[in-house]
């Protein structure tokens, strides 16, 4: 077990998308939240989706963002963030990484249960609600959780200034808490970093964002010297030659 870190702290944040004004926003948003002595690096892969809208989308972003954390891992950063609503590719970073990897919906989703008995899930497309609802499930959340609502906007128009996308997340998330029975509001993607103050001045609610709340765990875990458990399921993955396009993946 390694000393409680008292060097600083460098966190790369990884958005699985290649959208690089995403990764600047949210960039932005998990420095001001940062301690002083923390370090946020924040990163898109060279190759994959601009958008993360499903389970295809999400398989073709994994191979970038482990390429990220294997980049990571000899740059000597100290945890890592995974900054997509799905958490893809999770479990695989955890066995790859030494220091610890958070997913900005596991985040969020413990985040909230710690300031509320029961919270909403506003996210984005309709079609991505079971993938929150599968999370909920495998973080023993669910029964936090009163409902996943979907605003129905795609990923990049949040990127889009002249979207009406700011007031329709609103009104949904006034919605989860009338109609839910909710009393938190977790938003379930990564564009909307910046919107979770504006969300709770407006519908007087705890909102809670996992790219902040990641950051925040990650710093944490790294504080207090914890790391990855390397023995059984995170351990490294077994050395073998993969044949292909994913040739230079293999593990050594
Ligand atoms: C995300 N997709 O956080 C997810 C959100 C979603 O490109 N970044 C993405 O809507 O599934």
């Amino acid at each position: 077990m390694r000393q409680a870190s008292t060097h600083g702290i460098r966190i790369k944040l990884i958005n699985p998308n290649t959208t690089l004004s995403m990764t600047r926003n949210m960039t932005a948003c998990a420095e001001r939240i940062a301690g002083s002595r923390t370090e946020i690096i924040g990163v898109s892969p060279d190759m994959g989706p601009p958008s993360i809208e499903g389970y295809y989308d999400e398989a073709l972003a994994t191979p970038g963002l482990l390429a990220e954390v294997i980049k990571g891992e000899r740059a000597g950063c100290d945890g890592y963030v995974i900054a997509c609503f799905g958490d893809p590719g999770l479990q695989a970073a955890r066995e790859l990484a030494r220091g610890p990897v958070v997913g900005i919906a596991e985040a969020a989703m413990h985040v909230a249960s710690f300031i509320a008995p029961s919270f909403s899930v506003v996210t984005t497309l309709g079609r991505t609600c079971g993938m929150a609802w599968h999370l909920a499930e495998r973080y023993g959340l669910k029964r936090f959780c009163r409902n996943v609502r979907a605003v129905e906007i795609a990923v990049l128009e949040l990127e889009d200034p002249s979207s009406d996308a700011r007031r329709r997340i609103i009104e949904e998330c006034q919605r989860a808490l009338d109609e839910d029975g909710s009393t938190a509001i977790v938003l379930g993607c990564a564009g909307m970093v910046d919107l979770s103050y504006a969300i709770s001045e407006k519908i007087n609610a705890p909102v809670v964002e996992g790219v902040t709340a990641a950051v925040k765990l990650v710093e944490a875990l790294v504080t207090l010297g914890l790391v990855t458990a390397k023995r059984g399921e995170y351990a490294l993955p077994l050395p073998k030659t993969y044949g292909g396009l994913l040739s230079g993946f293999s593990p050594v």
